[in-house]
């Protein structure tokens, strides 16, 4: 996993030593003499991460990360300041800017290089996700860059474990003043509370009594519920071995002890915005996924998934031995129903006709809309006899109510034909099976409609 590092110093010796160090760890480097030219840089998407001096002339550090954070092309490249500055004061304007770590020079290269690609980690998740969402971009969900720009990262929902009264009761009423905070003093109920508690961060003490914290981050990680929420880890200062593999096991920030209230503060908030973007654009993959498979009119899949799940479905039931029943079903004299009462109401039927189906199968079974007034049903673990029965049910749903159409205020007979064909041996080809349905919902139409045909074997 490389990336592209992004050096900003307005000495030359500085961007030299650390373009030396990232590049012996097969970093590509990339470097800006000063703030307006990094700002071209990232602009061009030219970059993964920046590594920012604080002291520039012209335009400092704390300037070129507000603007790179506000601006919603490069707002989410991660950006670490190189600082001689260490007070926590510094630290605390460094993350208002919107800053996601820091460097204290001399940096030491153990942790330059574990900052470096636990951000990188991070970006490449983050682009990938991107990447996926635009497609829903482009059909119109509303892109998350303008929220996330102006997200100030408070309102969250933060787990604090510890087990130190002493520490948790000073660190809770501070984070509560921004958030919702629940206190796990037991460290062995935390992965549980963390599961069950939808949290947006975990700030998780590493110096717990009877249990080791990086334990609990690493299980936090592979779980499930949680692999997705920050942690924040609390150290002791004399511990950076801990923290390094902290930072290689996924937790995303730390602070050391003593805590400083606003140093806490701004750090929870920087990853409760991180995490709230990623959520979004994960929202946005989830939803472009299901409207590429949904059908929009009756909310049933489309054709797509249908032809695509049908093929795994078949293989299942030849694999196991088991039948498997496929009706074709189609309304009958829709285009009737379109000419008399008009298009809308030629959907409040087809909206209808779902809202049955639905209710006569069981989960197992996939309904789909098939193409216009078409629909395919199908159901594992059925042979025919019972697919018969199905359908014929189906049939009576649709024939013995009628289907209320403007509004409620008129009400039209619906009817429908169908055709039903069963898996005739192990690997027989789905197109087939459709097929062989097909032909029996033409005689079915043929011998009158309004009844269920099923397939000669
Ligand atoms: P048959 O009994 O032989 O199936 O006759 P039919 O009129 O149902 O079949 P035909 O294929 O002639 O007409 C289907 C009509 O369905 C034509 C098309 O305009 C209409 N249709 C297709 N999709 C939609 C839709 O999404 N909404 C509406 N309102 N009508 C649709
Ligand atoms: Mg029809």
């Amino acid at each position: 996993m490389s990336a592209r590092i992004l050096v900003v110093d307005d000495i030359p010796a500085n961007v030299k030593l650390l373009e030396a160090r990232l590049s012996a760890e097969y970093f590509d480097v990339v470097t800006a003499a000063n703030g307006a030219q990094a700002l071209e840089i990232c602009d061009r998407a030219e970059c993964d991460i920046v590594l920012l001096d604080v002291m520039m002339p012209d335009m400092d550090g704390f300037e070129v990360c507000r603007r790179l954070k506000a601006n919603p092309k490069t707002h989410f490249i991660p950006v670490v300041m190189v600082t001689a500055l260490d007070s926590p004061a510094d630290r605390v304007r460094g993350l208002e800017a919107g800053a996601d770590d820091f460097l204290t020079k001399p940096v030491s290269d153990v942790v330059l290089i574990a900052r470096v690609r636990s951000l990188t980690r991070l970006k490449m998740m983050t682009d990938e996700l991107r990447m996926r969402a635009i497609t829903s971009f482009e059909i119109g969900v509303q892109a998350p860059e303008r929220e996330a720009v102006n997200d100030l990262g408070k309102g969250g929902r933060i787990l604090l474990v510890d087990d130190r009264p002493s520490s948790y009761e000073r660190l809770a009423p501070l984070l509560a003043a921004e958030h919702d905070i629940d206190v796990e003093p037991n460290p062995s109920e935390a992965l549980f509370h963390a599961a069950e508690g939808n949290y947006d961060l975990l700030i998780v003490s590493l110096g717990l009594e009877n249990f080791d914290g990086l334990r609990l981050c690493s299980q936090a990680r592979s779980l499930e519920r949680t692999r997705h929420v920050p942690i924040l880890a609390i150290a002791d200062a004399d511990n950076n071995a801990r923290l390094l593999r902290g930072l290689e096991i996924g937790v995303n920030d730390y602070l050391l002890r003593p805590v400083d209230k606003n140093e806490l503060l701004a750090r929870a908030r920087t990853q409760i915005r991180r995490r709230r973007y990623t959520d979004h654009l994960r929202d946005n993959v989830q939803h472009s996924i299901e409207m590429a498979i949904t059908d929009g009119l009756t909310g049933l899949h489309n054709r797509r998934y249908m032809e695509s799940h049908l093929a795994t479905l078949a293989e299942q039931a030849g694999s196991r031995g088991k039948p498997l029943a496929l009706m074709i079903l189609d309304i009958d004299f829709f285009k009737a129903i379109n000419d008399t009462y008009g298009h809308d109401a030629g959907d409040d039927v087809l909206r209808e006709f779902a809202v049955r189906i639905k209710k006569s199968i069981r989960g197992i079974d996939l309904a789909c809309r098939y193409g216009g007034e078409e629909f395919v049903i199908v159901m594992p673990e059925t042979d025919l006899q019972v697919a018969q029965m199905v359908a014929e049910r189906l049939r009576r749903a649709i024939a013995g109510e009628p289907f209320a159409i403007e509004k409620g205020t008129k009400r039209i007979a619906v009817t429908i034909s169908i055709g039903l064909s069963t898996l005739e041996r192990k690997g027989e080809a789905v197109r087939d099976l459709l097929k062989r349905a097909d032909t029996a919902l033409y005689r079915a139409k043929h011998d009158g409609r309004n009844r269920v045909v099923a397939a000669a074997a």
